[in-house]
This record gives structure tokens, sequence and C-alpha cells, in this order.
């Protein structure tokens, strides 16, 4: 699929000064800050949306972080191979379709578009790499059929189930060991997020599907695992070891997704490939509004595309975003916008006027911002930290400013000045 137009990151024209540049990142499945250390090219994989309803903050918040985390990387001087995926088939957007009497692909197609206007306006990286479910079903059915042939999946009635267990005995996965969580949990997340649990016939309650056979009124394909279309966690697992190999940088996604969608994204990918699917698990927090998780299941969702319909300036969505933490759960409220307009035209009118060069004085102060922002974004995307070093750098009315600040403003937070 065609992703959105990239914008230019310009490189910060002042060295590091500290060896220490990759990313920390709060790792879900060891629980502690590792670096996000890459091969030779950083790898990462976000879950994309399934579209309908998009794009809501809490979507925006979310491809936000992992818009940053890219931009550290870059500085540090690495390249970055970016893929994302599009659940443009789905139970819940098929669901929706059937609901407005809307054909499923008109659906889907619509709501990527928006989403790809809502990327773009706020200066989101695009993925390099931006594929639909309906576009690998060929490639998901083989992996379907070989994770068959390994003993690994077992059919209940025509659909096809993944084996826990033997995937545990065969491949370097071992279920819990991402969400740390216990089976209980396991079970009753499984039953609200997809899963079911309770199907007569299936090995473990546990087990999720891979392929599900044709339904009336739903849309199959021939493939190597029969007539169907493929289950959720799949379209996952072989969209990134196609694009981006096995054992990439990092995975990521919203925390609602850590299980049961990641936890079995990872055990596909393992049974396939034999190596685990990523070195990291990065997971951002939950965005809420009017006291609940924004999502299109209960619909308090404030959309990208109404703010900016009302006039909003995206730099400031983007700035209100940053405000707070990655990995925090946050609520929005609408006095949010207000709030990063002034700090936004703050920012503006500091760097209103640029010169060339400044003595010697000021350059160490500028230095000093750069240090600042640079280690805040490292520190696990730490960038209300980054914002606030900005926020007191501007109060302090510098007299004259070169391209070096807004550089790293651009650079690092993605806000053009
Ligand atoms: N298509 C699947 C992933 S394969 C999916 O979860 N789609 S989604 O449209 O529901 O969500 C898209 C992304 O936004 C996911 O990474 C999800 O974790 C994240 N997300 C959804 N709701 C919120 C929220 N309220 N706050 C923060 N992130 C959210
Ligand atoms: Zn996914």
């Amino acid at each position: 699929m065609r992703a959105w137009e990239a914008v230019e990151v310009p490189r910060i024209a002042l060295p590091h000064d500290s060896a220490e540049k990759l990313p920390l990142l709060f790792d879900t499945a060891t629980q502690q800050l590792v670096e996000a250390r890459p091969d030779d090219v950083a790898r990462l994989y976000v879950c994309g949306i399934t579209p309908y309803d998009a794009t809501h903050l809490g979507h925006a918040a979310t491809y936000l972080a992992f818009d940053t985390l890219q931009r550290v990387w870059r500085d540090a001087g690495y390249r970055v191979h970016y893929a994302q995926n599009i659940t443009d088939v789905d139970d819940p957007l098929l669901e929706r379709a059937a609901a407005t009497g809307v054909d499923w692909r008109v659906l889907a197609d619509e709501q990527v578009e928006v989403f790809r206007h809502d990327m773009a306006s706020l200066r989101i990286l695009p993925p390099d790499d931006y594929v639909a479910v309906t576009e690998v079903i060929e490639q998901i059915g083989r992996a379907t059929r070989i994770l068959l042939d390994r003993e690994l999946a077992y059919r209940v009635d025509e659909d096809v189930y993944f084996d826990v267990a033997a995937a545990q005995e065969a491949a370097p996965w071992l279920l819990g060991e991402e969400s740390g969580l216990d089976r209980g949990t396991m079970l009753a997340l499984s039953a609200e997020r997809g899963g079911d649990p309770d199907r007569p016939g299936k090995r473990d309650p546990l087990d999720p599907m891979l392929w599900r056979a044709p339904r009336p009124g739903e849309p199959s394909w021939a493939s190597e695992a029969g007539e169907g279309r493929p289950g959720w966690h799949i379209e996952c697992s072989v969209i990134a070891l196609m694009h981006l190999g096995r054992d990439f940088t990092v995975q990521g996604g919203g925390s609602d997704l850590v299980f049961p969608h990641h936890e079995l994204s990872a055990g596909h990918a393992a049974a396939l490939s034999g190596h685990p699917l990523a070195k990291v698990y990065s997971h951002a927090g939950m965005v809420a509004y009017d006291g609940e998780k924004m999502s299109k299941s209960l619909g308090n969702l404030v959309l990208v595309s109404r703010l900016r319909e009302g006039g909003a300036d995206p730099q400031a969505i983007r700035l209100s975003l940053l405000a707070h933490h990655y990995r925090s759960d946050w609520e929005w409220f609408d006095d949010a916008l207000e709030e990063a307009e002034l700090r936004l035209s703050a920012w503006r009118e500091a760097t209103s006027e640029l010169v060339e060069s400044v003595d010697a004085d000021a350059a160490l102060e500028e230095a000093a911002l750069v240090a600042r922002l640079r280690a805040a974004v490292r520190n696990d995307l730490d960038t209300p930290s980054a914002l606030r070093s900005v926020d007191q750098w501007a109060a302090g009315r510098p007299t004259a400013v070169t391209s070096v600040v807004p550089a790293a403003i651009d650079a690092l937070l993605g806000i053009r000045l």
C-alpha cells in the first residue's frame, strides 16, 4: 500500500557530546530499560490500524511514540527500516461495514485515506513498508500450511488453530514471557480481545486462530491452508518476517496489544523462523477521554481530522501529545490544545529571527539545550522533559539564536517552528 508523504528530518549540526546515543527503551518482556541497539539498520514494526474510526488521539499518540524512537535512531546515525500493517479484513471492521451498509473494502479505503492525511499533517514519519493484510493473504495461507505440516497447528472443523503447547516445545518462545501474565488473566483478556477460549475442540483454550474457514457473508480467499481468511496475530508475524526478517530491533504498539496479540504474534514468528520475533517489545500507554480508554467500541473518540477541521494547528496537536510520556496512561482534556498553542507561539517567538552565528556564551547555551533534548528523548523517549527544556530556554529570552535550535527541535521532536 502507498503510505504517506515523508517529512524531512534535519541533521543536527552539533556532534553528540556523549557516547551514549542509542535509545533506552522500556522492554515489556524484561520489565526494564534496555538499549535498543540495531544490527546495521534499526528494524521497527508497529501494529497499524484496523481501518474504521480512524484516527483518534490514542492512535496518534502511539504512532508518535514510535516516530520519536525513529528520530533518536536517526540522530545516532542509524538508518531505520520501518514496517506497519493495516488490518483491513477483521471481525470488527466487517461488523462495522455490515452495520452501516458500506462495503468493507470501501470503508477500509476511506479510513486509510483519512489516516494518511492525519499522519502526514502531524508530521509522523511514514513506514517504508505499509502492508494491508489483503495484500499478503497468499503468504499467510502458506505460513499456516507450514505450521500445519510441522504439527504446530491443527484444525477444528475447517478452521486452523495454533498449538501453543507444541510451539513452546519446538520454538524459542514461551507463553507469558512477553506479557508476564498469569493464566487466569490471559483467559479473560483472550475472551475480551478477539479470542475464543470457550470454543469446544481446541487443545488449549488459549490457542489462537490462524485461519478462519468461510462463513456466510464474509470475504474469503483460496490459499494453501484452504479457503478462508487469516486470523489476527499471524498477519503481523508474516508481514514483519517478510519485510524486516527475524529477530528485528523493536516490536511496538499500544499496551492493549501486549496480550494476546503481541505475545502470540511472537509465538507464530518463532514457530515459523526458529528465532525470536524481536529484541525489544515496547508499548505505549492508553489515552482516555471522558474517564475511559478512548476506543472505537465505547465511541468516546477525539478524532485528529475533527480537530483539524475545527482549525487546530496540527503542530499544536503534536505538541499536546508530546507533553505526555508515551508509556503513561493519560486523559485528553479539551483545553490541552490551547496550552500547546501557547507553548508553540512562545517557541516560535524565541526562534523567529535567526542569525548566522552567536558569541561563545550563547553557543554554549545552544549546545546545552541540544544535549538536554538528546538526553531526554534517548531516555525512554522522555518528551515531557524535552519540552520543558525548550520552555526554559525560550523563557530565558535568548537575544540571538542560530538555526541549530529549530533544527534540533525539528529533528528530535518533529516540530517545525
Ligand atoms: N490493527 C490492530 C493492530 S494489528 C489494532 O489494534 N488496530 S487499532 O486501530 O485498534 O489500533 C491501532 C494502534 O493504536 C494500536 O497500536 C493500538 O494499540 C493503539 N491504540 C488504540 N487505542 C488506543 C488508545 N486509546 N491509546 C493509545 N493507543 C491506542
Ligand atoms: Zn498487529
